[in-house]
C-alpha cells in the first residue's frame, strides 16, 4: 500500500485518505495508491461501501502540475475516475478545502458527493491552458447542463459549495466534522440501500437538447473571440458530451487535452503558475516571520498616496495621512471619501463598511501623527529635495523598527534613505497608479537593509492583495524599464516608416491588452517623458533619440486627458481615432532626420518590440536589478498587460528560441548599434543549450 493513502476500513466502509501535502494534488503516487487501496476495498468482503476524502487542508486541488509537459505516468487520472465510477460498491467523496480540477473530476466520477459547508468546487484548467482532461467535460454537464458547467470551465472559477450552481454537483452539505458527518450519511445511503450512481449514466442535464446545444452556441461565439485554444476545446467537448456516447465523448476530451497540455500557451500558463509563487519568496525572508502591521502612514495625498490609502483602508488598516497643509488635506480626504461614497452607490460597498473605512482613516498635516505608525510611505512629488526633507522629518517622528517606504521612479534610494538615521529600514515601493486596483508591486532591496523590514514590507503587500516582486538596487525597477525599452522600439518602428496606429495594432494582435501609443495617451504624455528621461539616467535608453513624443507635447497633444495625443478623441471617436497632423508631424521628424520610411509587417513589429523588452530584461538580469527571469514576466503580465498566455517576454522568448531572438536583437543593430546590443547571457545559454527559465532556479 502507497503510504500517500490511507486505508481504514469502519463498520464495513473503506476510508481513503489522500495524504499529499500540501493541496493533495493527484500525483502519480497518489494515483498509484488510490488504484491499490480500490482494489483492496473490491476485495474484501467486509467493505460494502468507500469513501475518498482527503487529509489535512483539502480535498485534492487538482492534478500535480509538475507532470504536465513530462511523459505520463501510469495509472493515469481518467482510468482512476472511470475505475472508480464502475465500481460495484458505492464510492462516495467528501470535499473540504479546495476540491478542485482532477480533484474535482475524482468527486464526479464517485457515485455520490458530501460537501463540508466551506469547500469550493471549480475547474481552474483553463487558467493553465487546458481542459478537465479526467471525464470532467463529459460528466458535469451531465450533471448540471451545458450552460452551467461551461461557465464553470470556461472562467476557472472556484465556487461554494453551499451556492445555487453548486448544487446539481453535491449531494450534501454538512457542518462540522467532515469525517464522521461523511461516515454517517455513507450509512445512511447503506441503509437506504442506495445503489451505485455512475454519473456516465445520468442524463439530467440532457433533459432538454435544444437549450443544451444553444448553450453551446452561445459560448463557441464568445471563445471564438479570445486568443487561447482551451476555451475552444472545452466548449467543443462540451458539445459532444450530448451529441456522442460517453466513451466517445471520453476520447475526444482526451484528444483535446493532449493537444492543449502540449501546446505553447499551457507550458505558459503552468510557467506564470509558479512563477507567482517564486516571486513573493525573497532571500530576505525565507525563515523570518514578519512584524505585525496595523498602522500605515501615507505621506502626500495626491493620487499615489490616495490608491495607497484604499488599498489599506480596503484591508482593515489604520491609516494616518499626511498633507503640507489643511487645504490640500482636505482635497485629498475629501476625494478618498467621494471615491468611497461612490462604491456605496455602486453596490459594490455596504454602508457599514463604508463608514468603519472612513473611521479608520486620520488625516494630518503634523509628521508627529506618524510616531505609532508601522509602515510609513511617502508619496509626494518625485522631487529629490522634497522626498529627502520628508525623511528627514520623518526620522525624527518614527518609532524605532517603523519600515520607511519610498516611492521614487527617478532618484537614487541611498540619496533618500540618508537622510535617516537608520537607512537599513528604508525601501522602495513601484505599485503604479491608482495602487488599490494594482496587482503587482515592486519592492526595491537595498543593500544592507534589515531583512525585518523586507518581511514586514512584503507582508503588509501580501495583505494589501500585491504580488511582491523583489528588485534590487538603489534605482531599479523592472517594469519600467521593460516598458521603456519597449515604448523605445515602437518609437524607432514609427520613427522608420510605421505608424502609432499600425504598431499598436500588431501588439494588440500579439495579445498586448492595449498598443504603446494609446497606453502613453491614456497615461499622458508629459507623465512618459518623464519616465524616458529617468530610463535614460539609468542606462536603459542609450543611443538613438527619438523626439516625436517631444514633439507631441510641444504642440500640446498631452494625451487622452486633454482629447488629443497620439491620437484624436472627440465625441464622434471617444476612445480615439488616427489623427493625420500626426502622421504629419512624425513625417516631418523623419525628413529632418533624413530618414527613408519603410513599412513593416505585423511579424515584424511584434519581433521588434519583444526582442526589445527581452533584451532590457536580460540586462535587468546582468546587473542584478532582477533576481530571475519568471520575476519579470510576472511583473508584465500584472503590471502592464503582457498577455498571461505567452507566459511574459523571457517565457516568450524561450518559446520562440533564443537564437532567433538574438538574430533579430543583431539585425536590428543595424539602426542602432547602441540600443540593439543583444546582452551576453544570450550567447551564454545557447552555447549551453538552455533558455531563460534555467535562471529560474
Ligand atoms: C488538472 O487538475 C488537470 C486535470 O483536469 C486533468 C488531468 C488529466 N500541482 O497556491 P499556493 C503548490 S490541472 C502542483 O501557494 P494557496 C504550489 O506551487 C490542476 N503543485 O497555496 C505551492 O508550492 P510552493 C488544476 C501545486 O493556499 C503550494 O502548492 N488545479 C498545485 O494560496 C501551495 O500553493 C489547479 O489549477 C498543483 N495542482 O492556494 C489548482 N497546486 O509551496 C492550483 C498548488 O512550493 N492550485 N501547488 O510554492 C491553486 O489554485 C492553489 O494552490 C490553491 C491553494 C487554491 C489550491
Amino acid at each position: 500500500m502507497n503510504e500517500v493513502i490511507g486505508y481504514e476500513v469502519s463498520d464495513g466502509i473503506a476510508i481513503l485518505g489522500i495524504n499529499n501535502p500540501p493541496v493533495n494534488a493527484v500525483g502519480a503516487s497518489v494515483r498509484q495508491g488510490l488504484s491499490n487501496a480500490l482494489h483492496r476495498a473490491l476485495g474484501d468482503d467486509a467493505v460494502q461501501a468507500i469513501l475518498i476524502l482527503g487529509e489535512g487542508r483539502t480535498f485534492p486541488a487538482g492534478s500535480d502540475i509538475r507532470e504536465f509537459g513530462k511523459p505520463p505516468a501510469d495509472p493515469w487520472l481518467p482510468g482512476l475516475c472511470n475505475a472508480v465510477e464502475a465500481s460495484p460498491k458505492i464510492v462516495v467523496a467528501a470535499l473540504h478545502g479546495t476540491a478542485l480540477g482532477g480533484g474535482f473530476e475524482l468527486a464526479l466520477a464517485t457515485h455520490y458527493r458530501v460537501a463540508a459547508e466551506g469547500a469550493r468546487i471549480g475547474f481552474p484548467e483553463v487558467t493553465l491552458g487546458i481542459l478537465p482532461g479526467a471525464g470532467g467535460t463529459q460528466r458535469a454537464p451531465r450533471l448540471a447542463g451545458a450552460g452551467d458547467a461551461l461557465d464553470l470551465m470556461l472562467s476557472g472559477r472556484a465556487i461554494s459549495v453551499t451556492s445555487a450552481e453548486a448544487a446539481p454537483y453535491i449531494d450534501k452539505v454538512v457542518q462540522g466534522d467532515l469525517r464522521q458527518q461523511a461516515l454517517s450519511y455513507v450509512q445512511e445511503l447503506l441503509a437506504q440501500g442506495a445503489g451505485t450512481r455512475p454519473t456516465r449514466d445520468i442524463r439530467k442535464g440532457f433533459a432538454d437538447p435544444i437549450a443544451y446545444q444553444k448553450a453551446v452556441a452561445l459560448r463557441k461565439e464568445v471563445v471564438a473571440k479570445r486568443p487561447e485554444i482551451a476555451p475552444q476545446e472545452i466548449v467543443k467537448c462540451v458539445e459532444a458530451a450530448e451529441l456522442l456516447p460517453f466513451d466517445m465523448g471520453l476520447t475526444v476530451e482526451r484528444a483535446a487535452f493532449d493537444d492543449c497540455v502540449q501546446s505553447d500557451q499551457a507550458a505558459s500558463l503552468r510557467h506564470v503558475f509558479f512563477a507567482e509563487r517564486r516571486a513573493p519568496k525573497f532571500p530576505e525572508i525565507s525563515g523570518q516571520g514578519a512584524s505585525p502591521v496595523s498602522q500605515v502612514g501615507i505621506v502626500g495625498g495626491g493620487v499615489a498616496g490616495r490608491g495607497l490609502a484604499l488599498a489599506c483602508l480596503e484591508v482593515d488598516l489604520e491609516v494616518v495621512l499626511i498633507e503640507r497643509n489643511s487645504a490640500a488635506l482636505r482635497e485629498s480626504l475629501g476625494k478618498i471619501n467621494a471615491y468611497l461614497d461612490r462604491l456605496v452607490a455602486q453596490g459594490r460597498l455596504r454602508g457599514q463598511a463604508r463608514d468603519d473605512r472612513g473611521m479608520r482613516l486620520h488625516g494630518k498635516t503634523d509628521f508627529v501623527a506618524l510616531s505609532e505608525a508601522d509602515v510609513v510611505i511617502e508619496a509626494v512629488a518625485d522631487d529629490l529635495k522634497e522626498k529627502q526633507q520628508v525623511f528627514f522629518q520623518l526620522d525624527a517622528v518614527v518609532r524605532e523598527g517603523a519600515v520607511l517606504v519610498s516611492t521614487t521612479m527617478r532618484h537614487d534610494l541611498h540619496q533618500i534613505a540618508g537622510k535617516t538615521g537608520d537607512p537599513g529600514w528604508v525601501l522602495g515601493l513601484d505599485i503604479g497608479t491608482p495602487a488599490h486596483l494594482q496587482q503587482v508591486a515592486e519592492v526595491m532591496v537595498p543593500e544592507g537593509v534589515e531583512p525585518a523590514a523586507v518581511a514586514a514590507l512584503v507582508a503588509l503587500l501580501r495583505r494589501l492583495g500585491k504580488l511582491p516582486v523583489r528588485a534590487e538596487g538603489r534605482r531599479a525597477h523592472i517594469g519600467r524599464a521593460v516598458l521603456g525599452a519597449y515604448r523605445h522600439a515602437a518609437d524607432m518602428l514609427v520613427e522608420d516608416g510605421s505608424t502609432p496606429y499600425l504598431v499598436d495594432e500588431a501588439m494588440r494582435a500579439f495579445g498586448m491588452k492595449f498598443g504603446p501609443f494609446e497606453q502613453i495617451d491614456r497615461e499622458g504624455l508629459r507623465e512618459d517623458r518623464t519616465l524616458r528621461r529617468a530610463l535614460a539616467d539609468n542606462g536603459t535608453l542609450q543611443g538613438r533619440q527619438v523626439s516625436i513624443l517631444d514633439r507631441l507635447c510641444e504642440a500640446g497633444r498631452f494625451g487622452r486627458s486633454v482629447g488629443q495625443g497620439y491620437y484624436l478623441y472627440d465625441g464622434q471617436s471617444p476612445s480615439g481615432r488616427a489623427d493625420p497632423e500626426v502622421i504629419a508631424l512624425i513625417r516631418e521628424e523623419r525628413e529632418s532626420r533624413g530618414i527613408a520610411a519603410r513599412g513593416f509587417s505585423e511579424e515584424e513589429i511584434q519581433r521588434h518590440c519583444l526582442a526589445a523588452m527581452v533584451n532590457e530584461g536580460a540586462r535587468l538580469l546582468r546587473l542584478g536589478v532582477a533576481r530571475c527571469p519568471s520575476d519579470i514576466d510576472v511583473v508584465m503580465v500584472h503590471g502592464y498587460g503582457f498577455p498571461r498566455w505567452r507566459g511574459g517576454p523571457m517565457k516568450a522568448a524561450d518559446l520562440v528560441g533564443l537564437w532567433a531572438v538574438q538574430r533579430d536583437i543583431e539585425q536590428f543593430a543595424q539602426q542602432d548599434s547602441v540600443f540593439w546590443s543583444p546582452e551576453p547571457v544570450f550567447d551564454t545559454l545557447f552555447k549551453a543549450g538552455q533558455g531563460f527559465d534555467a535562471l529560474n532556479g
